[in-house]
């Protein structure tokens, strides 16, 4: 662990004997009195509350006092706000917020040459044109649901997180090392990336990535009511090289996905198998479908040149009635939504969304349903217990225990798998343990580990979608709410109650263990490649002081650097009508020294971490002066850090 405030390992109890023993940790604790337990991030991070705590001993156990740090990382997706967010758990604190499909005002996301290269590398032409068409270079909304975290061999890498882009058709990767957006992938054929899983055995080769939305096969405006011509795609994506490695054809539409803990199966909910255009056909039928996915089946297929290409992806037909090996369906009631794998690998949870039930598929029932035709698909539903209205996400504990948030009830339930399956054979034997009400209406929720072989049944978030009158009225507009558990003992504590913006739908919670993001840039870093590559051109060095001035024909370039509190240049001279680029290398290279650079008047801004260089590009359209200011504030003399441009009229 680097932890740099040593705060982390000061009881010295390794990763191990963090994950995965709290039965003997709530034990051991409760033969200690089970009252005032350590504080996480303090002595010992090992504040397992014992069975039978109350509410207060267990606020108090997850009590994380000012200047004490966290036990989890919490990665949030935020919806229609387009960006991810980094909060502390059990603290709740938010750290952090990533840019990712959206337009950040104090980074410069969208707006430096560096982000608009990233958004601009894996555009299809047609949205260039459309953009172009529009005055714009890039989208700059989106909308972000699902945030994952790289596998390796079924537990997090720490390596990166992908998330997709329901509004726009895309998927994009957060580097962990450096906490930003480094991919967007805009992805053919399919429309609306809703659910987004990456693979986890043996680590993450593919993202898993679900079209929602279906849309005419060949799209040109010339068809709107002729459902029998509107199409579905599964698309995997390369993780690594961030590229479309194949799609899947598939009846029906897709919602949320997952993958097995094999390497050999990924899953997707449908909520539209009667490829119905309006709510009425899209609940017609009492039964939808779960799609299950032959991982190696569709490799072969590629192999062999099964495919179409169709605007240069391969496709393979999956639809129900092709009769490949690539896919089988899974009738599943009604309008289903969750998907999601328990870590004891063998049990995937759909939620019913309009049924009251959650269907558990054993997964080692698959192979059989691949090998043999005659074989009733239903045969692999082993547990399909009610729980409640409106079953939309289900989580887990790693004790065998699920959790699953009923949207209408404004409920979450925790009911154990195994009795769920007794009960399923005609045992008398009720799988619910606990039902507790939160407010209101929940979506998804999320468990420490709780995706990973690592689920070590600490902590349960449930993220509601409305607040209505919990909080101070803020106008017609309400937050979101969210609300965290304790779940050691049999019943769920509430920890923490508090609103949210817009509109956290997922989340994930991660070991601090395994995150472990640099203080300050490497200068090698390839965010800045491309802008190195032109400074060489110009006979500039980025990574020194620089004050060079490159006119080239009606394009200046404007090079500094910044070192608190001065830039290099104290003022810079350009012509009405230039296209200015303003290159930027902070010299700074200690912790949290960002500088800024925002030139008035122009609506350009933009962050410099320390040791990066950023540059950003505008048209100087009107003469005059202009100052430039630093705007991240570092240092006594930050108000100071400033310079002016002159922009001379054009004769
Ligand atoms: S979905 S609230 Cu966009 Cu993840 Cu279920
Ligand atoms: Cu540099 Cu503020
Ligand atoms: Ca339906």
């Amino acid at each position: 662990m680097s932890d740099e405030t040593g705060k982390t390992e000061k009881g010295g109890i390794s990763r191990r004997a963090l994950l995965g023993t709290s039965a003997a940790g709530g034990a051991a604790l409760a033969g200690l009195g089970g009252a005032r337990l350590a504080t996480i991030g303090g002595a010992t991070g090992a504040a397992t509350v014992a069975a039978g705590t109350t509410t207060a001993q267990a606020q108090e156990a997850a009590h994380v006092g000012p200047g004490d740090l966290d036990e989890y990382y919490g990665f949030w997706s935020s919806g229609q706000t387009g960006e991810v967010r980094i909060l502390g758990v059990p603290s709740m604190r938010e750290f952090m917020r990533i840019p990712v499909f959206n337009r950040c005002s104090a980074t410069g996301w969208g707006q430096t040459n560096e982000s608009i290269r990233i958004h601009q590398e894996n555009m299809l032409p047609a949205t260039r044109e459309y953009l172009a068409a529009n005055g714009k270079q890039i989208h700059d909304n989106g909308d972000l649901h699902h945030v994952h975290m790289s596998f390796t061999e079924g537990r997090y890498d720490g390596r990166f997180l992908y998330m997709n882009d329901k509004a726009n058709t895309r998927v994009a990767r957060v580097r962990c090392d450096i906490m930003k957006c480094d991919k967007i992938l805009e992805i053919p054929n399919a429309k609306a990336i809703h659910g987004l899983r990456p693979q986890k055995w043996p680590r993450t080769n593919y993202i898993f990535a679900n079209g929602e939305d279906e849309t005419p096969m060949v799209n040109d405006g010339s068809i709107l009511d002729d459902p029998e011509q509107y199409v579905n795609f599964f698309t995997a994506v390369d993780a690594d090289e961030m590229q479309v490695a194949w799609q899947v054809m598939v009846t029906g539409n897709l919602d949320n996905t997952d993958a097995d803990y094999d390497g050999k199966y990924a899953f997707s909910t449908s909520y539209n198998s009667e490829m119905g255009m309006n709510m009425f056909d899209m609940t017609a039928n009492d039964m939808d479908h779960v799609v299950v996915f032959n991982i190696a089946e569709i490799e072969a297929g590629i192999e062999r040149g099964d495919y179409v290409e169709l605007n240069g992806v391969k496709v393979l037909d999956g639809r129900r009635d092709a009769g490949s090996q690539y896919t089988r369906y899974v009738p599943i009631p009604n309008n289903p939504h969750g998907c999601n794998m328990a870590p004891d690998r063998i049990h995937l949870c759909i939620a019913g969304k309009l049924s009251p039930t959650v269907s558990v598929i054993d997964v080692r029932l698959l192979d059989a349903l691949f090998e043999d035709d005659s074989i009733d698909p239903r045969s692999v539903v082993v547990a399909e217990p009610e729980l409640g209205l409106g079953p939309l996400h289900t989580c887990f504990d790693g004790q065998g225990n699920a959790f699953t948030t009923l949207f209408l009830d404004s409920q979450v339930v925790k009911w154990n798998i195994a009795r769920a399956i007794e009960a399923y054979n005609g045992a008398d034997v009720d799988p619910i343990i606990a039902k507790n009400d939160v407010h209101y209406q929940p979506g998804h929720n999320s468990t420490t580990m709780g995706e990973t072989l690592d689920a070590d049944g600490r902590y349960y978030l449930t993220m509601n979608k409305f607040s209505k009158d919990r909080f101070l009225n803020v106008g017609p507009l309400k937050p979101e709410n969210e609300q965290l558990f304790s779940i050691n003992g049999d019943s769920l504590e509430l920890l923490h109650d508090g609103p949210t913006f817009a509109e956290p739908h997922d989340s994930i919670l991660v070991h601090r263990s395994i995150v472990n993001p640099l203080n300050v840039y490497e200068r090698d870093d390839p965010t800045w490649a491309e802008t190195r590559a032109q400074a060489e051109a110009d006979g500039v060095d980025i990574d020194g002081f620089m004050d060079t001035i490159i006119r080239d024909g009606n394009r200046v370039r404007v090079y500094m650097s910044s070192q608190a509190p001065s830039f290099s240049l104290e003022s810079f001279e350009v012509n009405q009508g230039d296209e200015v680029t303003v290159i930027i290398t902070n010299l700074d290279d200690i912790d949290d020294l960002t500088h800024g650079f925002c030139m008035g008047d122009h609506g350009v801004a933009m962050e410099i971490g320390p040791q990066a260089t950023s540059s950003v590009t505008f048209t100087a359209a009107k003469a005059g002066v202009y100052w430039y200011y630093c705007q991240w504030f570092c240092h006594a003399l930050h108000m100071e850090m400033r310079g002016r441009m002159l922009v001379n009229p054009t004769a």
